[in-house]
């Protein structure tokens, strides 16, 4: 079989957003105003165990990737995330925005800090994504970053939704939300790219689709795991 298009390979990628995390009855839930308090606080608390790994995973995808271009891009995901002072730049990153989220929904920083809300479902999914960046190819590593692909759309319904739904979160608490809508556009840019020449023959183009599945079923685990956990109010 010969391969897809980069055009068509695009498409098919685009295609999976279907199975994305934006459709699960949990966050469909929070983003309709219908989440009690507790239910966005077990969200808020859970998460952050997936926001404290993302640039763990980022620089497992570094430590197997020789092509400084490459790196060149993929370190700003690193920075976004952690922060970081060069210079008179400083920038607390997106962890920290996170925990000012926390705290605008009335959870207190150590709460989080310490995962006493993790819930173990949560944490196995979290951990299959970093898991997965240290032992795949980096290109593969890269491939799973594309449910990013659809992150823009989540952002904006958030900050498009919660202050009217929920009144009771200050608005601060939602830059993180509004730091990703372009952060994400970037990260996919590189992602993007990196993946339509890697995956050129039919049958890689086929394990990238089963690769951004694989992601888009821990995004979805985790939201199953929280809605067992906090319940779903329809
Ligand atoms: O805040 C998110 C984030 O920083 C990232 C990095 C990226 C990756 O490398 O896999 N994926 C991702 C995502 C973030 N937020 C999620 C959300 O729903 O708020 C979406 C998630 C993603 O689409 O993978």
């Amino acid at each position: 079989m010969t391969a897809w298009t980069p055009v068509e390979f695009e498409a098919r990628l685009r295609e999976r957003g279907k199975a994305y995390h934006i459709h699960h009855p949990f966050n469909v839930m929070l983003n309709t105003g219908k989440a009690m308090p507790e239910q966005v606080r077990g969200w808020v608390a859970n998460r952050f165990l997936y926001q404290v790994a993302i640039p763990v995973k980022d620089a497992a995808i570094l430590a197997n990737c020789p092509d400084r271009e490459v790196r060149r891009g993929w370190i700003q995901r690193i920075l976004d995330h952690d922060g970081f002072e060069i210079g008179e730049v400083k920038d607390p990153g997106g962890i920290e925005a996170w925990l000012r989220l926390a705290e605008a929904v009335g959870l207190s920083r150590e709460e989080v800090l310490d995962e006493r809300h993790a819930i173990p479902a949560v944490r196995f999914a979290v951990d299959a994504y970093v898991n997965f960046a240290r032992r795949a190819p980096w290109q593969e590593a890269v491939c799973s970053s594309l449910t990013e692909l659809f992150a823009p759309e989540i952002h904006k319904q958030r900050l498009a939704t919660w202050p009217e739904h929920y009144p009771w979160i200050q608005s601060e608490g939602l830059q993180y939300f509004r730091n990703r809508v372009s952060q994400a556009r970037r990260d996919v840019e590189q992602g993007l790219a990196v993946t339509l020449a890697y995956f050129d023959t039919r049958a890689l183009q086929q394990r990238a689709l089963d690769i951004l599945q694989f992601k888009l079923d821990i995004l979805w685990a985790m939201n199953d795991a929280m809605a067992q956990r906090y319940g779903v109010n329809a």
